[in-house]
């Protein structure tokens, strides 16, 4: 078992439909630790400060690199810039791996009921949130959308209690 970060984004789709505060309790409750604060182009009308970004193309082209070949490529784009994204980092033992289970799968009729995507979702490019698909993925996602004076670390009180 490894301490370790991921990136967790809830996507366009996700924050409209309301399940910010569904996607984060579930992270909460699991035991996971919230490391980021993020108060940066925060998009207009202000309802939440935290957290919430409305990414760039460029941003968006950076982070999904290794789909820029792929036929919805253009599609995946055009979908993650249509709105805010609220965007976090989490830390826990193995949260990359954990948290994928945590998501389901990329396509959530694919998705085991009792998972995010399974739970929440439909269609693939509608799939609401966004996780690191490893500890390697995660450490450059970060850098992408975070500086690190954004990435707060503080002790969680109740530690102890969830870890051996
Ligand atoms: P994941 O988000 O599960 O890590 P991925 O990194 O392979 O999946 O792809 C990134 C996003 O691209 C995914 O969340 C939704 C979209 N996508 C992936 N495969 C797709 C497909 N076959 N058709 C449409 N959108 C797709
Ligand atoms: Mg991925």
């Amino acid at each position: 078992p490894r301490a370790e970060r991921t990136f967790l984004a809830v996507k366009p789709d996700g924050v409209q439909r309301g399940l910010v505060g569904e996607i984060i309790s579930r992270f909460e409750k699991r035991g996971y630790k919230l490391g980021s604060r993020q108060i940066r182009l925060v998009v207009e009308p202000v309802k939440i400060l935290i957290f919430f970004l409305q990414p760039s193309k460029d941003l968006l082209h950076n982070h999904y690199a290794e789909l820029s070949s792929k036929p919805f490529f253009p599609g995946l784009i055009e979908y993650m810039s249509s709105g805010p994204v609220f965007a976090m980092v989490w830390e826990g033992t193995d949260v990359v791996s954990v948290g994928r289970k945590m998501l389901g799968a990329t396509n959530p009729r694919e998705s085991p009921i009792g998972t995010i995507r399974g739970d929440f979702a439909i269609d693939v490019g509608r799939n609401i949130c966004h996780g690191s698909d490893s500890v390697g993925t995660a450490e450059r996602e970060i850098a992408l959308w975070f500086t690190p004076d954004e990435v707060v670390s503080y002790g969680l009180a109740q530690k102890k209690w969830i870890y051996e």
